[in-house]
């Protein structure tokens, strides 16, 4: 515990440090803005960030700021915003004045406009006039729906369409199979899976792999693995040490899910993964690894604790959304390293990779541009020594 420290810090007040207490001391000096070595580094994996967010109020006031230029397709005011989101929220203390924010980075005219009205008012009025704007709210309404994409969502507004009964009424509309899904499952989808409802999908998940291979390998990752208490999904990663049989591990194992009587969806992508292909130099949303996007039954009696829902709901179980991803061992450092997020940590690994290193990384490989050549690892760790960064444990990659 060094709260002591802390708390004289945000006080200004001198304070003397003990030799033993050096190196906690020094991990966390970089955070306090004016202190004397006050640098906080503008890419997440150079900063440490745990699930403990002390300015939600002004984080959560540049998210919506975010959303509403992302729905516009407006994209650098948008990732300006996750950018200065992503700074406050690895802060181990409170901003309290604009004076608090002089020495960070990544806060421009606008962020620090928007800080400086919520100091004040305690409320941003152009957060709320972005929250009650009726475009903004709809477009969030229809990409709340699993299988429902921006693109999607416009379409649907531009037609005059507002409500969900609007777009089911609609004739001329022609869901397909994920948005039927979507809809058909959208209470239990959009209600946040618990960590003990995480637990026990990943003991149904790891008893299915093993059934199939004994040498599977399952490991969680996404927001559980970074400890969060909740999630949308809960993420896994499969794989085998036997090189090709990754391919097709994934339908063995949602065969044996439907066989269970729990497989109530199952969008299945094979690998096109090919090694031969790579360095890829334009960026991609997706990996090429074999994945599945699943909506799997969890019956209450298998979480403990009981499940993440309403009271009056006495069906027993609920749905959860499942992603499996499939790399081949080889790849497994890189998958794992991707597929633990957060987004923005990821995509300010990879900036730094491009930036400081000239380096390629994705969620396949890393590539030196200089030395033209690809970089081995076989943990996190490698990877991290590779680029001469600190390692961030999974837990401080809440960017
Ligand atoms: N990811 C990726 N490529 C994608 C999608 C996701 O590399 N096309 C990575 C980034 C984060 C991680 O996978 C998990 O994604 P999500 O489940 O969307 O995010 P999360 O951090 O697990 O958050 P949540 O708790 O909401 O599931
Ligand atoms: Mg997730």
């Amino acid at each position: 515990d060094i709260s002591w420290f802390t708390d004289s810090m945000r006080e200004g007040r001198p304070v003397a440090v003990e030799t033993r207490h050096l190196i906690q001391v020094c991990d966390i000096l970089p955070t306090f803005p004016g202190g004397p070595t006050a640098t906080v580094s503008q890419y997440a994996c150079q900063r440490r960030t745990t699930t403990e967010n002390n300015n939600k109020i002004f984080t959560e006031a540049f998210e919506v700021l975010a959303e509403s230029y992302e729905f516009n397709e407006i994209e650098g005011p948008c990732l300006a915003f996750r950018r200065a989101g992503s700074v406050l929220k690895s802060l181990t203390f409170e901003v309290r004045s604009l004076g608090d924010t002089q020495d960070l980075p990544c806060l421009g005219e606008h962020t620090k406009e928007l800080i400086e009205e919520i100091l004040r008012y305690g409320r941003s009025f152009e957060v709320e006039k972005i929250l009650s704007d009726e475009r903004y709210q709809t477009l969030k309404l229809f990409t709340s729906v699993f299988g429902v994409g921006p693109k999607t969502a416009e379409k649907w507004y531009r037609r005059g369409l507002r409500s969900f009964s609007d777009v089911l009424t609609e004739p001329s509309i022609q869901l397909n199979r994920m948005q039927q899904t979507g809809f058909l499952h959208y209470e239990d989808i959009s209600r946040a899976v618990s960590k003990a409802e995480a637990r026990a999908l990943g003991n149904i998940i790891d008893e299915a792999v093993h059934a199939i291979t004994l040498d599977a390998v399952i490991s969680l990752t996404g927001g559980f693995r970074r400890g969060k208490e909740f999630g949308h999904d809960v993420d896994f990663i499969v794989t085998t040490p036997e090189l090709g049989r990754e391919r097709s591990l994934l339908p063995d194992v949602t065969d044996r899910l439907e066989q269970q009587g729990i497989l109530l969806y199952c969008d299945y992508q094979a690998s096109t993964f090919d090694m031969s292909k790579l360095p890829c130099h334009r960026f991609e949303a997706m990996d090429h690894f074999a994945k599945c996007f699943l909506i799997l039954r969890l019956e209450a009696s298998k979480v403990e604790g009981g499940l993440n829902s309403t009271e009056e709901d006495s069906r027993g179980w609920r749905a959860v959304r499942v992603d499996l991803v499939s790399p081949p061992m080889d790849r497994y450092a890189f998958a794992l390293l991707g597929w633990t997020g957060s987004r923005q940590f990821e995509r300010d690994l990879r900036r730094f990779a491009r930036l400081e290193r000239r380096m390629l990384l994705d969620n396949h490989i890393l590539y030196d541009k200089t030395k033209k050549e690809f970089l081995a690892a076989t943990t996190e760790k490698d990877i991290f020594a590779h680029l001469g960064l600190e390692y961030i444990e999974p837990w401080q990659r809440n960017a």
